[in-house]
């Protein structure tokens, strides 16, 4: 007798012998796969060929969903989201996978039963970090709640061979080794290499005359490479939806390597083809920092060009007419990445398909919509016109005749403005002239967004006031949000027990039911239970910190976490400023009464941000001395996690008490770290930025601590010449003569002179001014803490109130208000269905 692996009433698919979901075939098919696929049997197997052989089972159970959903919008032509996005941050598949269809418990079962830990399989996935931190994780959030909520899409990117690299901290330094994230294979994928397009690069454009005596432009390249599509199905959470991320691997054509090949240069042939895989070669690793390079922007035009061919690929099949591209496609540029798609859609529909220009204009600014992620100038990307010029010839003059009708229509609506036109035209031409992308970003989108409702004001204010001046009704805001799924359901299954076991489990796919454990938060018992499931995931972190660092931590200190990329903005260094200010009280009076507190750092420098790396350098310090000097007598710890990434994340968010959200207001675009910890449990600490404005306003003042300048405040006093010498008096003086001194360097007074000096002469990020006030509100942590009750009532509230930054609720208000995109719910098809 068969044992049903899943006795839950969702399961709608026909079942047959081969994807069968019973317990009896499942561990068949897992045997299986380690004999068929990998070639192995059970006493050579590795530990990652089980995972792989696992792996496989569950992808075969997600065939029939992404065969049908497949099948189903290609009968139906249905309207269909492409998300472009240059990083997607996956984060492992196999855990995700077995929770949207809804058999991880089951699985983990039959697993164990075999005598094998389903936890360290979990463990061998190598992730696909595909991106560097907020940007590319919220696009993978974002495809998983499309999935979730049955709308069409597809998310566009690159199929990077490296991705982030990998963090080590030796000496306390940060070094990095490459993602080799591909060595032993990735089950997820398919390649199609029967859809591979290619991309043209460089060269010149001629005019000619076609064989109707037409004006046509041709534009001749002197490089061409093939994009491979690689695809990798997202499920939907228990939906019979499974969407398509299609990511593009560059190749050499082969016809022009044989043509090289054939004249004998067969070196040259060679070197064709590497230097045309070099395209996917590898992630840059910058996190809002632009990096000016060739390689990047033909990455950015590689992508971009092969998915939208891609989509003219998919109208044909569907015998939709070109002109009524935006009617099938709504198209999101992720930051302006992927911003040249604006010229590249023009140019296909101009010069390939023959569309009028203001017909091609009309329906390219249908198509797109532009979402901004940053303030910060420095991550603003402009192109050195010459670099353009050179790899993109025909976009270039493409992107003049947009400029020169647009910047008309400014003229005509600001009459005489120069100094506007300036401002506005695509073109920098204040000294050596540049491309700027966000501009074309605006001017080819019907729609424009900031991440949250600071940011997207913000936007309307500053960054693009001149454009929201032109088109008020274009610019909109939507906050951020992430997925349950992965950061409830997969990563706390404690918590998801606790809270299923008294509100059912609809808040997975309506996070605001969380709302019914506010009643909870009065019921002592339930406070009890909630304390328990923390501690016990307190542990579990304090296991992994242990073996990856080496220091031992005490699950009831207060866990104190800060994760994130490291930036000046984000101001780890205030963060770190601070415990030395905690280590010096407690030498100056070692019986002072302090709350035992493991301040956790986690994150990646970019390798060529120098003071970056010097905050890691600091945070390893002064945890080297303060981890062990008897006289703190462990109350406090200072732990630097290496490598931060999602499957790390998964272990810590559930752990923190505390997080630590301290950017100076006005440079954090939204955040979505912030609303992992919240949603889990953690009570923030924070200023007045990004979605920590909005998490404080949805858990209430109470229930979270605030410090810091507003941003008005930090405006008036760089206004006012703000000078960080005045703020260096009291405690931050002797912290930072303690840093000085060399007491965290061994005596080497050197070390850290290039941050301190930083601090103390220009301190853009407004560290010293903020200082006083970040003290305070950790005092008020410390003695809230002390009642464990009613922190236990805060973080419950904490919980119970993030419903908002569900990224559910962010794509419907995409799919409402941008891309007016209806869900399809899909049948599954059957065997028979699917008979030539
Ligand atoms: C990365 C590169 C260029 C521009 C922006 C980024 C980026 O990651 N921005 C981050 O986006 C997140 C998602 O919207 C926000 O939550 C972060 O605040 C923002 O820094």
């Amino acid at each position: 007798m068969a044992t049903p692996l899943v006795a839950v009433e969702h399961r709608t698919e026909p079942q047959d012998e081969r994807t069968a979901l019973t317990k009896e075939a499942f561990q068949r098919d897992f045997f299986n796969n380690l004999f068929y696929i990998l070639g192995k049997f059970p006493t050579l197997a590795t530990k990652n060929d089980y995972y792989q052989a696992l792996a496989f089972v569950v992808r075969d159970r997600m065939l029939q969903r992404w065969i049908s959903t497949a099948a189903a919008y290609t009968k139906q032509g249905s309207r269909t989201v492409a998300y472009f996005s240059a990083e997607f941050l996956m984060g492992p598949h196999l855990g995700n996978n077995l929770v949207n269809l809804g058999i991880h418990d089951e699985v983990r079962k039959a697993v164990t039963e075999l005598g094998l830990d389903f936890n360290e399989l979990l463990l061998e996935e190598d992730e696909p970090g595909l991106g560097n931190g907020g940007l590319g994780r919220l696009a993978a959030c974002f495809i998983e709640s499309l999935a979730t909520l049955q709308i069409p899409s597809l998310g566009y990117g690159i199929r990077y061979e490296f991705g982030i690299f990998h963090q080590e901290i030796v000496d306390g330094w940060q070094t990095e080794r490459t993602d080799k994230w591909l060595r032993f294979g990735n089950p997820w994928e398919i390649p199609r290499p029967e859809w591979a397009v290619h991309v043209k690069l460089g060269g010149y454009t001629e005019p000619y005359r076609d064989e109707f005596y037409r004006h046509r432009v041709r534009w001749v390249p002197d490089r061409l490479v093939a994009a491979v599509p690689y695809d990798t199905p997202i499920l939907g959470y228990h939906t019979n939806t499974a969407n398509t991320l299609r990511l593009w691997k560059a190749e050499a054509p082969e016809s022009f390597d044989f043509a090289v090949f054939n004249r004998g240069d067969y070196y040259g042939a060679v070197m064709q083809k590497v230097s045309s895989e070099n395209l996917s070669k590898v992630l840059y690793p910058n996190d809002e920092q632009l990096q000016g390079k060739e390689l990047r922007l033909s990455q950015q035009y590689f992508f971009v060009s092969a998915s939208l061919q891609d989509m003219f690929r998919i109208l044909k099949i569907q015998k939709i007419p070109v002109e009524r591209f935006h009617e099938k496609f709504a198209a999101q540029l992720n930051d302006t990445h992927p911003a040249i798609a604006v010229a590249e859609l023009m140019r296909l529909l101009i010069d390939e398909n023959v569309v009028p220009w203001e017909q091609a204009w009309d329906i390219t600014r249908r198509t797109f919509a532009y979402t901004n992620h940053t303030l910060l100038p420095e991550a603003l990307e402009c192109w050195p016109l010459p670099l353009f010029a050179k790899l993109l010839p025909r976009h270039l003059e493409i992107i003049f005749e947009i400029n020169a009708r647009f910047l008309d229509e400014v003229r005509i609506r600001f009459y005489g403005d120069e100094e506007r036109i300036a401002r506005m035209s695509l073109i920098d031409e204040r000294g050596e002239r540049y491309v700027r992308m966000a501009h074309l970003a605006c001017v080819g989108s019907h729609a424009i967004n900031g991440v949250a409702e600071l940011h997207s004001e913000l936007l309307k204010q500053d960054v693009l006031r001149d454009f929201y001046e032109l088109w008020p009704t274009r610019f909109g805001n939507k906050t951020n949000g992430v997925t349950p799924r992965r950061w409830m359901a997969l990563s706390n299954p404690r918590l998801t027990k606790l809270v299923s076991s008294h509100i059912g489990d609809e808040w997975i796919t309506d996070l605001s039911q969380l709302r019914r454990l506010e009643p909870l938060a009065e019921d002592a018992g339930f406070r009890q239970q909630w304390l328990d499931v923390k501690r016990a995931c307190k542990c579990d972190f304090a296991a992994v910190a242990l073996k990856k660092t080496g220091i031992t931590i005490d699950p009831d200190s207060l866990f104190d976490v800060q994760v994130k990329r490291i930036h000046e903005y984000k101001r780890q260094h205030l963060n770190i400023l601070h415990v030395v200010a905690l280590y010096h009280r407690l030498r100056s009076n070692p019986n002072v009464d302090i709350t035992p507190r493991t301040f956790i750092f986690g994150g990646k420098a970019a390798p060529g941000y120098h003071i970056a790396k010097l905050i890691i350098k600091l945070i390893t310090s002064v945890g080297d001395v303060v981890n062990r000097d008897p006289a703190v007598r462990d109350r406090l710890k200072v732990v630097f996690l290496p490598n931060f990434n999602v499957k790390n994340g998964q272990r810590i968010y559930p752990a923190a008490d505390l997080s630590e959200q301290v950017s100076t207001a006005g440079k954090e675009a939204s955040g979505t770290g912030n609303m992992k910890f919240s949603m889990n449990g953690a009570l923030t600490i924070g200023t007045m930025d990004g979605a920590n404005i909005e998490i404080r306003e949805e858990v209430g003042a109470e229930n979270f601590f605030l410090f810091g300048l507003t941003t008005p405040e930090v405006g008036a006093l760089k206004a006012s010449g703000y000078n960080p010498a005045n703020y260096l008096d009291g405690e931050l003086k002797e912290v930072v003569e303690l840093i000085r001194s060399g007491f965290f360097s061994r005596g080497d007074a050197e070390l850290f002179r290039p941050l301190i000096d930083g601090l103390v002469h220009h301190d853009p990020y407004l560290v010293f001014a903020d200082f006083d006030s970040y003290s305070k509100a950790q005092q008020q942590v410390s003695a809230a803490y002390q009642d464990r009750d009613h922190w236990a009532r805060m973080s419950i509230l904490n919980s119970a109130r993030s419903g908002k930054f569900s990224s559910d609720r962010t794509i419907r208000e995409y799919c409402d208000d941008i891309w007016k995109a209806p869900a399809v719910p899909i049948r599954l098809l059957t065997q028979e269905d699917v008979k030539v």
